[in-house]
């Protein structure tokens, strides 16, 4: 980062905007649509991380999903962050397609719009189980190239690419503060919200998850569901909080936000597949896919328990899958011990 030479001890400020434009330059073919799209979805963040931030208020205005005192709709948050991803895109002529985590099928871009070239899927609000509870939740996407010709209605075969051929994805994470978190395959950047200025500013420029790992994340509560491989796995990193006191436990239950952890301290966070959910909980297309394309640019890896994540063609919209995301090393343990314990 420059200093300016008007204040030369203060870091160039980087608008979000700046750099997606700056990242589009490494791109000479670039046509600065997918440009446009990042900040059409930072535009969504900004919107949701608004009203995330009356949601005490939306409470003792009027019960969500109720009436409020001004006769009003009260939204539930996770639908409201559900519609602002569709209303900030619908019409732009960037997308074939839309998938949400909210919706069954594909969502069409309405007719008398023009067809675009790219895809975006997402899970509008992540851990909405927690937002009751003021704990962080978070906003996933992920950004494909359309399969078909551009102008012609996009179709679930575009929705249904492996993560291997993302261009682009992130998060919003909505916590103490709210953090735009991206990657266009050229590193991992994060932004922190200015809510005086409106504004996102680069604060973590090029992530890379730190080689020595500071948090394990399950929720160990389904210890005993799971196969005799994770337990052990499991045991393995009980016993290097109680040794070498190098490594402890921290789980929230909003994948983002548990997510966003593993990334900036090391580590690794997992969910698996158990007796009760055979394929895992978490969703492959609107979850899994474009975190492991995040901690992959950041040098980590994700993987199902048998193979990278990025690999897996997916078969449907809510395919479910196992989970385990973080440093390269620790996953690769995960691998090893369920490939010779099951
Ligand atoms: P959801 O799609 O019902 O919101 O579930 C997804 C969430 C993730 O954010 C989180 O990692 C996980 O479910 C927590 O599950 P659990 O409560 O079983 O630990
Ligand atoms: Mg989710």
């Amino acid at each position: 980062m420059a200093s300016s030479p008007f204040a030369p001890n203060i870091d160039t400020i980087i608008t979000i905007e700046r750099h997606i434009l700056e990242q589009q330059s490494f791109h000479p073919e670039a046509t600065g649509v997918l440009t446009s799209l990042l900040y059409d979805i930072a535009l969504a963040g900004k919107m949701i991380a608004s009203q995330m931030a009356r949601a005490g208020l939306a409470q003792i205005l009027g019960k969500t999903g109720g009436i409020n005192i001004q006769g009003e709709q009260v939204m539930k948050l996770d639908k409201l962050a559900d519609e602002t991803m569709y209303m900030l895109n619908d019409h732009t002529g960037r997308l074939a397609v839309m998938a949400s985590e909210e919706h069954e099928h594909i969502i069409p871009i309405p007719k008398e719009y023009h067809s675009g070239k790219y895809v975006l899927m997402f899970d509008p609000l992540d851990g909405s189980s927690n937002i009751d509870y003021n704990v962080g939740v978070g906003t996933i996407f992920a950004i494909y190239q359309r399969l078909g010709v551009e102008g012609e209605a996009g179709t679930i075969e575009d929705c249904l690419q492996p993560g291997s051929k993302l261009v682009a994805a992130g998060y919003i994470v909505y916590g103490a503060s709210t953090m735009f978190v991206y990657s266009t395959g050229e590193g991992v950047h994060g932004f922190t919200l200015d809510p005086s200025i409106g504004e996102f500013l680069l604060s973590h420029e090029n992530i890379q998850i730190p080689k020595i790992p500071t948090y394990y994340s399950c929720n160990q509560g389904y210890y005993t569901r799971w196969s005799e491989g994770v337990q052990k796995f499991t045991r393995y990193l009980q016993e290097m909080t109680n040794t070498t006191r190098s490594i402890s436990m921290r789980y929230v239950g909003s994948l983002v936000v548990d997510f966003h952890r593993t990334l900036l301290a090391g580590g690794i966070f997992y969910y698996p597949a158990d007796v009760s959910k055979p394929e895992g909980k978490l969703r492959l297309t609107y979850e899994a896919n474009p975190l492991a394309f995040i901690v992959k640019q950041a040098g980590g890896y994700a993987s199902n328990g048998h193979q990278d994540i990025l690999e897996i063609k997916p078969h449907a919209l809510h395919q479910r899958t196992a989970l385990y995301i973080g440093n390269q090393e620790l996953v690769r343990e995960a691998e090893e011990n369920i490939k010779r314990y099951g």
